[in-house]
């Protein structure tokens, strides 16, 4: 694999990771730990994986893109800002009266957002609609999903994957951010998944696990999930709030409050770092 190219990636998922630290700032609360780990996967969907142009973001022919866990909104929109879908600049409205980026994903708001979610369980559900919508129109557009561990305690995620095999689809990817936290604990303490792979790899989908912080694993995986002819599941390991060492892997992350600019000049601090050391390999 090109080591450029990854490494570019990499610098774009903290990019992406400063972006969102900046709109959580700006607003002082919100979702952080299931936002911020989702960096690293948005990054490599968004710098090639996914066929997509920010220009035409209504393009049927596009691939799609479903945050299930619509929680995580804001590092979907540092993603979109940083690809030129709308201006650096509106991501300071995050959650205001009259924005167009909303806490929650909407997608009758925002340019680039292809479900409205929020309410746990639905989007994958929604996912399987327009994967099925794509493949009984004779498009080979891509459909990824992302959905939470915990959000997978809901039945109709279940229900979903039971469609997905039945329907053949087999140009649609699920991504589970496989924290192992969710809102008020661990969620083998909540409703205990016991082992995911194994139970999605028995519905019938092709199954690979990968750490969800390594942009080249990321991408070899969908290029496997890509050849599958099934539906593909990606169980992606993932550390909650990764890129704030102070609230990595910590439950208290799920939603902060009091996030001040003085907080994420740290953190920020450090992820500047690392894009200057990366830079210096281009
Ligand atoms: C149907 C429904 N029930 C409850 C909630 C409240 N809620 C918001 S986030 C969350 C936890 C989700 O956990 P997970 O899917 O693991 O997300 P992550 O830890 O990655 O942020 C809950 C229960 C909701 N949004 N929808």
């Amino acid at each position: 694999m090109d080591i450029k190219k990854i490494n570019q990636t990499k610098i774009f998922a903290n990019e992406i990771r400063i972006e969102t630290l900046k709109e959580l700032a700006e607003i002082g609360s919100g979702h952080l730990g299931g936002a911020l780990d989702l960096a690293d996967l948005l990054a490599v969907l968004y710098s090639g994986a996914m066929r997509i142009d920010p220009k035409k973001p209504d393009c049927p022919d596009r691939d799609y893109l479903v945050i299930s866990k619509g929680h995580a909104g804001p590092v979907l929109y540092a993603a979109l800002a940083l690809k030129g879908y709308f201006p650096l600049e509106m991501l300071k409205t995050l959650n205001q009266p009259g924005t167009k980026l909303p806490s929650h994903c909407d997608r009758c708001k925002t340019p680039g957002v292809d479900m409205t979610a929020g309410s746990l369980g639905q989007g994958i559900g929604a996912a399987v609609g327009i994967a099925l919508g794509n493949k009984l129109q004779g498009r080979d557009s891509d459909t990824y999903c992302i959905i939470g561990d915990g959000e997978m305690d809901e039945g109709s995620v279940w229900e979903a994957m039971l469609l997905a095999p039945q329907f053949c689809l087999d140009h649609f990817i699920v991504f589970a951010d496989h924290n192992g936290l969710q809102i008020d604990g661990a969620t083998n303490d909540v409703v205990g998944l016991g082992d995911i792979s194994k139970k999605v790899s028995e519905f019938g989908w092709y199954v690979v696990d990968v750490d969800g912080h390594d942009a080249e694993a990321i991408t070899a995986a969908i290029a496997l999930c890509k050849k599958a002819g099934v539906p593909a599941f990606v169980n992606l390991h993932t550390v909650k709030a990764k890129g704030w060492a102070k609230y990595e892997n910590k439950v208290e992350s799920h939603y902060v409050k009091n996030i001040s600019e003085a907080d994420i000049l740290e953190p920020i601090s450090v992820l500047q770092d690392e894009i200057e050391l990366l830079r210096k390999t281009l």
